[in-house]
């Protein structure tokens, strides 16, 4: 059966190029008839992120700057989506960031600016944006968010990212206990490693992958298309009972000692 969300609106935030994991969920309610609203940071990515949206070819689709950084941002970001289409039914918070040389090495090695940076756009936007989504979900919403394993267990280089995403992990089961009462729904994605911009110049990405297709109980790397399948059931009212959840899609690996 092919899920169908018609009539439908979602805001994909984090589409930086056609291997962002925020594509391939983007892809997935496209699919769905979905109509789609895409944020992104900064101006860098601005015409790579409209080349890939014009390639849907669904005219009701709309691009918007959202630099989570910035309320000021993120409050004309979300007034834009009020007047051009009113009624949103979800959001997907596909965003990270810390600096590179806290991706390394060990994780006492942070400073404070860097672990700040780190929880500001990788923890706090998602409270952020949630906040002002919600005033746009008045027929009920789902909010998604992306997190790695690394957020529950020290996992090498991860560092302050898995600092970043436990608080992350946290926020979604608050937020989820604060709007439930409305009928919005807020739960994260537990991927499996993917090769993208994000991973990018991460060392020894390759033996990374290389155990997973070793280990992993289904004995292979996870993809854009499964996270952005899982990511449209949790859109859709087929996981209507589901709030608050951590969803591991990555081949199993987590259940792994
Ligand atoms: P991408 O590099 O494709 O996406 C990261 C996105 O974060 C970019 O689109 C970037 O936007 C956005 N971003 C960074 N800073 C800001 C900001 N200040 N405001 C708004 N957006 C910002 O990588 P992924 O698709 O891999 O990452 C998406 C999510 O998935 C992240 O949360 C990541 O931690 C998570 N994840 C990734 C895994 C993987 O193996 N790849 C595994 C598990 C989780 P811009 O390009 O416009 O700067
Ligand atoms: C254990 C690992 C490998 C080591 C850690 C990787 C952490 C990655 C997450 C963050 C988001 C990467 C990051 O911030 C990179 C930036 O410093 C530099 N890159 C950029 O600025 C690019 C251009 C932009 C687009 O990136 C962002 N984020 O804006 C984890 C891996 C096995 C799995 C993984 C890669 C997890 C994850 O959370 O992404």
């Amino acid at each position: 059966m092919q899920l169908s969300l018609q009539g439908k609106t979602y805001v994909v935030m984090g589409v930086a190029n056609k291997r962002s994991i925020a594509w391939g969920i983007a892809r997935a309610l496209h699919a769905a008839g979905a109509r789609l609203i895409f944020t992104y940071a900064g101006e860098r990515f601005e015409n790579e992120v409209k080349k890939l949206v014009a390639t849907l070819e669904d005219d009701r689709a709309l691009v918007l700057p959202c630099d989570v950084t910035k309320d000021d941002e993120i409050e004309a970001c979300f007034a834009q989506i009020k007047e051009q289409v009113g009624v949103i039914h979800g959001l997907a918070h596909c965003i990270a960031f810390a600096n590179k040389e806290h991706l390394e090495g060990e994780y006492m090695n942070v400073d404070r600016e860097g672990f700040l940076l780190a929880h500001n756009i990788s923890a706090y936007s998602l409270t952020a944006v949630a906040k002002a989504a919600k005033e746009l979900m008045t027929e009920g919403g789902s909010i998604v968010t992306l997190t790695y394993l690394g957020g529950e267990r020290v996992v090498q280089n991860y560092n302050v990212m898995g600092v970043a995403k436990a608080s992350l992990e946290a926020s979604v089961k608050y937020l989820a206990n604060d709007l439930g009462k409305y009928g919005i729904r807020v739960n994260a994605i537990s991927a499996g490693p993917i090769r993208t911009l994000s991973a990018k110049g991460v060392g020894d990405f390759n033996s990374i992958l290389k155990e997973i297709e070793e280990r992993a109980p289904l004995r292979r790397t996870t993809t854009q298309e499964e996270v952005g399948d899982t990511a449209l059931f949790l859109f859709s009212d087929l996981s209507r009972g589901v709030t608050g959840e951590i969803i591991h899609v990555d081949s199993g690996y987590h259940i792994l000692a």
